[in-house]
């Protein structure tokens, strides 16, 4: 028996560690063991390297650097922790996944899209999420809410045509994933929000 692999993506202050719970909280409702983890990060090891990657630094990390450090951790966390808890029959909830990578190094940054495919099958392999929630919001609205809330990390002190970018290419991997990701309106109230999400985990029998 294998699990199901459900990853949640977005922007900056998307709401996606506040949806977490509540999709968590869906899951577990239903019976099914679910493993809660994160990208990066969501081993001793690759938090270290989550670390690295979020605190602004005085020297300029380069792009390259950036991305082999993602799919370092990425590597980590699969064999240590996702694969591992999916072929014991455990549902795994990601925040964040392989999207992110796409999204924030492919869009924001602009890297070739060749390195990132090879570095995807590498690492990756053939799997993928099962389902993908993208909670989606204008790039403003979400930066507004990220600012509110801390202070900022590396990522999101990028200018705002960076988070444009990100925003465009989720949408666009959403349009070509053949309902894999599903993209649920994050603007309105959270109640509304929960109800799009909801609706999404139910097609995978979950909940009512
Ligand atoms: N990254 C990651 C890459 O570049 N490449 C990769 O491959 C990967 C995996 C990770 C960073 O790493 C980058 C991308 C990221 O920049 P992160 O911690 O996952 O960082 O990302 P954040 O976007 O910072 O995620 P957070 O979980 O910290 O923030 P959220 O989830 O966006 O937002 P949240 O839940 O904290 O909500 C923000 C605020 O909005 C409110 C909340 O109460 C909170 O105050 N809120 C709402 N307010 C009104 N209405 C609603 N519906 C609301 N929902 C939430």
């Amino acid at each position: 028996m294998v699990g199901k692999f459900i990853t949640l993506e977005g922007g900056e202050g998307v709401g996606k560690t506040t949806n977490l719970r509540y999709i968590q909280e869906c899951i577990e409702a239903a019976g099914i063991e679910l493993v809660v983890t994160r990208e990066p990060g969501g081993t001793e090891f690759a938090e270290k390297i989550r670390e690295l990657l979020l605190t602004p630094s005085d020297e300029t990390v380069c792009e390259m650097s950036e991305l082999l450090l993602v799919f370092a951790a990425r590597a980590q966390h699969l064999e240590q922790l996702i694969k591992p808890a999916l072929a014991a029959g455990k549902w795994v909830l990601c925040d964040r996944f392989i999207d992110a990578t796409h999204a924030y190094q492919g869009g924001g940054r602009q890297m070739n899209q060749q390195i990132i495919n090879t570095l995807e099958s590498m690492v990756l392999g053939s799997l993928q999420s099962d389902l993908t929630l993208l909670l989606d919001l204008p790039v403003e609205v979400g930066m507004a809410r990220a600012r509110a809330r801390a202070a900022l990390d590396r990522f999101e002190q990028e200018k705002v045509e960076f988070f444009e970018r990100v925003r465009a290419r989720y949408l666009e991997r959403a349009a070509a994933s053949q309902g894999r990701i599903q993209v649920i309106d994050a603007a309105p109230a959270l109640p509304e929000v929960q109800a799009q999400i909801a609706a999404a985990l139910a097609q995978m029998g979950v909940g009512a």
